[in-house]
Order: C-alpha cells, then sequence, then structure tokens
C-alpha cells in the first residue's frame, strides 16, 4: 500500500507524541509528582511507530518495562495514560498500576510489564488464539537485547516456529540492559542469528528509520497472516536517556550520547529530513505536527492533574491475586 501523506503526518506526530510524554514524564518524576519508577523510550520512538503503522487494531502487541512507546503507537489514550503514572482514578488501571502495567484491550494492548521476558509468552499465547479461532490476527512482542537471553524465548520462539503462529518477535536492540551494555552478554556475534535455532527467518533493520521498520514489519506481518509463520526481527536503536529517570548514567561516554542525538541518527530528525527531501512537507509543516504534539501532552498533564487519587476504601477492588 502506498503511504500518503497522511500516514507520514500521522507517524511523524506520533514520534513526536511519545518524545513528549516521556520528556513530560521524567519532569514529573523529577518534581516528585510521579511515584514508583519510570523508563523512557526517548530515542526509539522509530521502531514502536514503524511496527503499529504496519498494524491492525485487532492485532496484539505485549510490551515491556519500556512501554510508553509501544502503547502511545498502538492508539493508547495519552490523557489515560498520563493519569495511570500519576496514579489517579481516570488511568488506565485506575491509578494502581502505574507506568509498567498500562494495558488496553480494545486496542490489542496486553499490557506493558515489569518482568524482563514477560510478554514473550503472552503475545504468543495470542497469536496461539488467534490461530485457534481462525482469525488473521497477528501479535508483536517487543522486547530488549537484553530480554533475549531470558529462557522463556526459546520455549515460545520452538513452539511458534513449530505451530507457524503469526506472531512477530521484535527485538529493540537498544545496546544497553540497565546499567550494562548488552554486547558483551551476547554469545552470538550479530542477535538475529537466533532465529536460526528458533528455527523461522531473522531479520535486522535499521531501527531509527522508521520507513525502514515499517517495510520489513510489513513483510513479516504478511508473512503471518497469511500462515506461513513467525520472524525475529531486530532492531537496531539507541536508548538515549539512563535505564531509568535519575540514572547518573556513570557507566557511558557523553560523546557516544552525542552521536547518537546527532540529526543525523535521531529518529524523529531523520524522518523529518527525509520528509522534506522525499516526500515535499515543508519546515512549517513538521513544526505544525510537533506542536500539536506538545499540545496533545500538555493536555494529557492537565486531565491527570485534575483527576483525583483513588479511595482509601478502593484498595482492595480489582486485585486478583
Ligand atoms: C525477570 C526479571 N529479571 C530482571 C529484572 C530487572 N531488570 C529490569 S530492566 C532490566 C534490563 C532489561 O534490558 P533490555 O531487555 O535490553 O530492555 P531495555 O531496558 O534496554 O529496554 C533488568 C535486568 C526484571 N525486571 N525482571
Ligand atoms: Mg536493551
Amino acid at each position: 500500500m502506498p503511504l500518503t501523506s497522511n500516514h507520514l503526518s500521522a507517524m511523524y506526530h506520533r514520534m513526536w507524541l511519545i518524545r513528549c510524554f516521556d520528556q513530560s514524564a521524567r519532569e514529573l518524576f523529577m518534581a516528585n509528582a510521579l511515584r514508583g519508577t519510570t523508563h523512557t523510550y526517548i530515542g526509539q520512538e522509530g521502531v514502536a511507530v514503524g511496527a503499529c503503522a504496519a498494524l491492525r487494531q485487532d492485532d496484539y502487541i505485549t510490551s515491556t518495562h519500556r512501554g510508553h512507546g509501544h502503547c502511545l503507537a498502538k492508539g493508547g489514550d495519552p490523557r489515560r495514560m498520563m493519569a495511570e503514572l500519576l496514579g489517579r482514578v481516570d488511568g488506565y488501571g485506575k491509578g494502581k498500576g502505574g507506568s509498567m502495567h498500562i494495558a488496553d484491550l480494545d486496542l490489542g494492548i496486553l499490557g506493558a510489564n515489569g518482568i524482563v521476558g514477560g510478554g514473550i509468552a503472552l503475545a504468543t499465547g495470542a497469536a496461539y488464539s488467534a490461530n485457534v479461532r481462525g482469525t488473521d490476527q497477528v501479535a508483536v512482542c517487543f522486547f530488549g537485547d537484553g530480554a533475549s537471553n531470558q529462557g522463556i524465548l526459546m520455549e515460545a520462539a520452538n513452539m511458534a516456529a513449530l505451530w507457524n503462529l503469526p506472531i512477530i518477535y521484535l527485538c529493540e536492540e537498544n545496546q544497553y540492559a540497565e546499567f550494562s551494555p548488552s554486547r558483551p552478554f551476547l554469545a552470538v556475534e550479530r542477535l538475529e542469528l537466533k532465529a536460526q535455532a528458533f528455527g523461522m527467518p531473522g531479520v535486522t533493520v535499521d531501527g531509527n528509520s522508521v520507513l525502514a521498520v515499517l517495510e520489513a514489519m510489513q513483510a513479516a506481518v504478511a508473512r503471518a497472516r497469511s500462515g506461513q509463520g513467525p520472524t525475529f526481527l531486530v532492531a537496531q536503536t539507541y536508548r538515549i536517556e539512563g535505564h531509568t529517570v535519575g540514572d547518573p548514567l556513570t557507566y557511558r561516554s557523553k560523546e557516544e550520547t552525542a552521536l547518537w542525538k546527532a540529526p543525523d541518527r535521531d529518529p524523529i530528525s531523520r524522518f523529518g529530513h527525509l520528509l522534506v527531501e522525499a516526500y515535499g512537507f515543508s519546515g512549517g509543516d513538521l513544526e505544525a505536527l510537533a506542536q500539536r504534539a506538545r499540545h496533545d501532552i500538555e493536555d494529557a498533564v492537565a486531565f491527570a492533574k485534575a483527576s483525583p487519587e483513588p479511595s482509601l476504601s478502593s484498595l482492595w477492588e480489582d486485585v486478583y491475586a
């Protein structure tokens, strides 16, 4: 399907929405307005937006502890997300879950997850359920390069390949796992080589090129929808900020981060440049889309702050275990 300027505008706006959301989350955390902890997706926007642009609303995603970007890219409501971060009743989990527990089943968002690798079996189960029900829905499982070493991936991917399940295992190689570089903890030279052991195609894509991610996803989604089975997709990117907000970042150099923040690598700047050079957008068009995203997030923060905290008497409601 050819990309219209509406599609391109929506993708650019969505990338800014994610960036502004996480910049606000960071500011709120620093101002002690946000309890618990939070992990920003800044620098990785091309992965979630490119991936979700290849999906339908009824397709499934599972997310991670760094999940705001995935949720927004799949159409999550920034107001309800921000209210959840601030622990307010209008949040997705009525303010009791916080940043790492946001789900929206109507949009196929099966949940962020504080357990590293926790989404892998859930997404595989969702793909299995689509298969059993005979629908052509697909599932996308987002997880990190650190999570690619979790044992559950071997179990789930083996099953998915054996049963030709409609799933894409999308590994975000953001080069860090908590406070360590991920590379020294990987036995394979390239992450996509793990796909050989899983028995499925392995594809590596430039995760900071939103259109490259979209293209790779379209191929993987077409394969999954037509019953040909799973794909292991590696999106190479960079975690621009710390593991959590407040991380002193003593384990990596400022020079390295500056390289990835430069306009020729930052996924939003790169996409903006392409939109001007190849798709006839003006600088004013780009600024208007970024401005709309900033406004959307200011609105989300105001909505969240106006929402009350849950009452003490609701403490045991919606508690299942
Ligand atoms: C099962 C489990 N083990 C360890 C942790 C602690 N932990 C939280 S995030 C993280 C690193 C994850 O790295 P990666 O999968 O690369 O994701 P990224 O943070 O880079 O997005 C670890 C070890 C956890 N939350 N769950
Ligand atoms: Mg990582």
